[in-house]
């Protein structure tokens, strides 16, 4: 198809965050911080706590509703603004599960089987015993995406394979059905640091679910706990390099000239000439000092916030509405196109 013929989508994004713990360091430099710059470049931002994905491994209930409403003040505190951005939980528009269905019968068990997060996910485990939500992931992340037409994605490095995975969804179902319906969506992986690595083994990602609490540094940590988990992160004996080449093979010390980069918003060069040559004993407090301060006011914000959670459930039920009402007719249509009956009478 040329591209005058190509219908033109308009720029939307959307992302999503999974509300299966407390949110990271890792999720902040690498996802919302863009997600705000996105929302104040005056995009059209659509941002959704994904509660359906949380579910695909073991959640308490009671903590669920904590988390979703917790990752909601995270939003909130980092500076996503409810006039700007949608913001939403995706179990309360059911037109998402509805297009993950589509998508799982659209999606090839082949390109499941390939997802390096689902073979991360399961490496070691009985994958016989894991959830078949855990496996169709990926598709129900397409559809969170496309139900929107959503045109460009902001998220860390791990999900690029996802998105490339929902370019493919779309243009197969484009394809089959001889359509011009869902936009090939763009990964933007721009954040501060799109990959923040564990404090514990600087080759695993940071990540929320880590059994080791030291592995990450929470959003909601207070100063003492930044610090300890500093302070304790694996680190080398060797002082700092001069420059960047001399972090290869030294992947926590990479991490860490990698996170006071992102906070500070300097390059990882300027870090490296302000500090070459002097040991973790006095880089760490300095990083620490600097987590603090720029962790600290989302942290007591987050806190506010959760004093009063009938005011995010408020937040949430009118992101929702906005939400479905752009979503509800693409549903619509995509029933339409795949020959379903919708009229009852
Ligand atoms: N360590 C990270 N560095 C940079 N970006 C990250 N993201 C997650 N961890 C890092 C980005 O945050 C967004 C939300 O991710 P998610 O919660 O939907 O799922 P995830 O990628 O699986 O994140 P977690 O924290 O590791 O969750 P669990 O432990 O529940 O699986 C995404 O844009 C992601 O790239």
């Amino acid at each position: 198809m040329t591209e005058a013929a190509k219908p033109a989508f308009k720029k939307r994004v959307f992302s999503g965050i999974q509300p299966s713990g407390g949110l990271t360091l890792g999720n902040y430099l690498g996802a919302i911080k863009r997600f705000v710059e996105m929302q104040n470049e005056g995009f059209e931002t659509i941002y959704c706590m994904v509660d359906l994905h949380a579910i695909t491994v073991w959640q308490n209930p009671e903590a669920l509703r904590r988390q979703t409403r917790e990752l909601a003040a995270g939003y909130l505190a980092a500076g996503l603004d409810p006039a700007k951005s949608i913001l939403f939980n995706q179990s309360q528009v059911s037109a998402h599960a509805e297009l993950g269905w589509v998508f799982n019968c659209v999606a090839r068990m082949g390109w499941m089987n390939r997802m390096t997060q689902w073979k991360d996910k399961t490496s070691g485990k009985d994958a016989e015993k894991v959830s078949l939500g855990l496996f169709a992931y990926p598709s129900l992340m397409a559809a969170d995406i496309l139900l929107y037409h959503a045109t460009h994605v902001p998220v860390g490095e791990d999900q690029k394979q996802h998105v490339e995975l929902t370019r493919d969804i779309a243009a197969k179902f484009n394809h089959d059905y001889g359509v011009e319906f869902f936009p090939i969506t763009e990964p933007v992986i721009e954040g501060a640091a799109t990959r923040v690595m564990s404090l514990r083994d600087g080759t695993k990602k940071m990540s929320k679910s880590d059994p080791s609490d030291m592995s990450r540094i929470n959003l909601t940590d207070d100063a003492d706990t930044i610090a300890k988990k500093i302070r304790k992160a694996k680190t080398d004996p060797e002082p700092l390099p001069e420059d960047i080449s001399g972090l290869d093979d030294r992947p926590e010390a990479r991490n860490l000239v990698n996170i006071y980069a992102a906070l500070s918003g300097m390059t990882k060069e300027a870090v490296l000439a302000e500090y070459a040559g002097q040991g973790f004993g006095a880089f760490k407090p300095k990083l620490a000092d600097l987590a603090v301060a720029s962790l600290a006011p989302i942290s007591a914000e987050m806190g506010r916030l959760m004093q009063d959670p009938a005011e995010i459930d408020r937040i949430l039920g009118e992101g929702a509405e906005r939400a479905d009402a752009i979503a509800r007719p693409i549903m619509e249509r995509t029933y339409e196109i795949v020959g379903m009956i919708r009229s009852r009478g």
